[in-house]
């Protein structure tokens, strides 16, 4: 396939607790993402980094009261604001957007940049639901609310820059999950996603799993953006991640999914855009959760053994 993926370096560490993840987008580039897409089969460009201010500079509370307890949405809403940007410019230039971050925040304006000009579905492999609203996160913090963002949730809908109407929730699969709030569980029972547990990756296999993923996210839409959150995988496969939950998904189921994803797109396609988050190399051991991602990543673009 002539594809080309554009890399989009998003540095941003204000979603999250534990700082760090703003060194994903290095870390995954010393890995050798590129060298690994063209070996993937498809050529690659990099856009380098968007210009991410020090989160020791900036108040995480200076937000408009109106915005609820989420930290620092202020300067999520301009990285955001400005990476849709870059993923909207990607694809009407023909190329596909490949988003590094950062925490899962970031997503907010990958989907937002996907979605401008499609109906967009999504899969979101991670171990956690990030579909609390402000008012119902535990924490404050972002990377726990992308998808609630996406989709216009709570205060949300009043928040055109997060907001994107052409992600609808019957389009959207979770694979993975495992740690959800009380007020998530209840939000996934009332909404029309799809989730996908780790039981029933347990029961049904991986494989299977994915392949309905599939086709949730692209039923009546124009593509599907995969959003990979590393602490989706087993702590033992992904240790550098800040939020590790135990019960993930091994090294092999890993590769299988992104394979599924990638070899479905070889015969429907419909890959639109990606973000690969959550990689936060303070907390690495020799840079093996971005060695990972780089792997993962050139799977889903159709990289193979044989
Ligand atoms: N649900 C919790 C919260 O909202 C934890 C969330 C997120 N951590 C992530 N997201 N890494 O995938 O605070
Ligand atoms: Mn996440
Ligand atoms: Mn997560
Ligand atoms: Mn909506």
């Amino acid at each position: 396939m002539d594809r080309t993926v554009r890399l989009i370096g998003a540095p941003m560490d204000f979603g999250a607790n534990r700082r760090g993840v703003d060194m994903g987008p290095s870390a995954i580039r010393y890995a050798g993402l590129g060298d690994e897409l063209e070996d993937a089969g498809v050529a690659c460009t990099d856009s380098g980094d968007l210009l991410i201010p020090r989160a020791e500079e900036r108040d995480p509370d200076a937000n408009p009261p109106s915005s609820g307890e989420a930290k620092f949405l202020l300067e999520i809403e301009d990285v955001c604001s400005r990476l849709s940007e870059q993923v909207a410019e990607a694809l009407a230039e023909g190329t596909t957007p490949l988003v590094l971050g950062g925490d899962h925040s970031i997503a907010i304006g990958t989907m937002g940049g996907s979605a401008r000009d499609a109906d967009l579905g999504v899969i979101w492999f991670d171990a956690h639901a990030d579909i609390n609203t402000p008012e119902t996160s535990p924490s404050g913090n972002v990377h726990g609310m992308p998808l609630a963002a996406a989709l216009g949730r709570g205060i949300f809908e009043e928040m055109p820059w997060a907001h994107a109407p052409r992600v609808r929730e019957e389009s959207v699969a979770y694979v993975g999950l495992r740690s959800i709030d009380d007020r998530e569980r209840d939000a996934i029972r009332d909404s029309e996603m799809t989730a996908f547990t780790m039981s029933d990756i347990d029961e049904r296999g991986i494989t299977d799993v994915v392949e309905d993923a599939l086709a949730v996210a692209t039923d009546e839409t124009d593509g599907v953006h995969v959003s990979l959150d590393l602490d989706w995988l087993d702590p033992k496969a992904a240790p550098g991640v800040g939020t590790p939950v135990r019960g993930g998904v091994t090294y092999r189921e890993a590769h299988s999914a992104l394979e599924a994803v990638s070899e479905f797109d070889e015969r429907e396609g419909g890959l639109r855009s990606m973000d690969v988050v959550e990689v936060n190399p303070i907390l690495d051991e020799h840079n093996e959760t971005a060695t990972l991602a780089t792997e993962l990543t050139a799977s889903a673009f159709g990289k193979r053994i044989l």
